[in-house]
């Protein structure tokens, strides 16, 4: 019974697990930030695609589609972000089928600390669902994540 509603589901939900990609931009090195975020959703039950440092934006657009994936979580801390994140969402919310996905990104998108007001606002109005560069950032994330799993859980109970 269970397996038929998830099947009825838009996207891949089960309970409240959440299928999610976790990936960089295509310059920047750094795994540790990546792993920390695997991490985090693993504890909280979510499945976890984890594409690993310099993710080309084709490949993170291929894995969200054949994921499934209700939220992709770029992080990126090498101080290029700021740059890359525009190009990044622009081709994300291009591509059919991605409309409904959830995307975030964080860490330290660029070299002067974090982000002005309107430099994240920016972001927001190119696609991203929310914009995490400050110190309390994971904080902010699991608030977020909360809020999501909870709207999952949700749309599956009045489904059924
Ligand atoms: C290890 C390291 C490297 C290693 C990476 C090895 C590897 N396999 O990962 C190497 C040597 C390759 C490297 C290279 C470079 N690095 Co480096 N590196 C570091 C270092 C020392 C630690 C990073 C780390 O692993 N942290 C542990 C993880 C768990 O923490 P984190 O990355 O900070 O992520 C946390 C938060 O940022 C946040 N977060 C991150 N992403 C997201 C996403 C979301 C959605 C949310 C909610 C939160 C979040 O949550 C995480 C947990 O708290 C940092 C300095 C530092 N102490 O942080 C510099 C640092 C990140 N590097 C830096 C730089 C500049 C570079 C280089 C450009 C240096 C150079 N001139 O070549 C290159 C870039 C290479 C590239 N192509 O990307 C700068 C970035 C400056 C900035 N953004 O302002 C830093 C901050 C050093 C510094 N103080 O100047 N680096």
């Amino acid at each position: 019974m269970e397996a038929e509603t998830a099947r009825s589901l838009p996207d891949t939900v089960v309970g409240r697990t959440l299928t999610t990609v976790v990936a960089t931009i295509s310059s920047d090195a750094h795994t540790w930030n990546l792993m920390y975020l695997q991490l985090l959703l693993e504890e909280r039950g979510h499945r976890v695609t984890n594409l690993g440092p310099c993710t080309p934006v084709e490949e993170v657009i291929e894995s969200c589609s054949a994921e499934r994936a209700s939220l992709l979580v770029l992080s990126t801390v090498n101080g290029h972000g700021v740059m890359e994140a525009p190009s990044c969402i622009r081709a994300i919310r291009r591509t059919p089928g991605l409309a409904g996905l959830r995307v975030v990104i964080g860490g330290k998108l660029g070299v002067a600390g974090p982000l002005s007001v309107e430099q994240a606002k920016e972001l927001r109005r190119l696609g991203y669902d929310a914009v995490f560069d400050t110190p309390d950032s994971i904080n902010r994330f699991e608030e977020f994540l909360h809020r999501l799993e909870s709207a999952h859980r949700h749309a599956l109970t009045t489904r059924r």
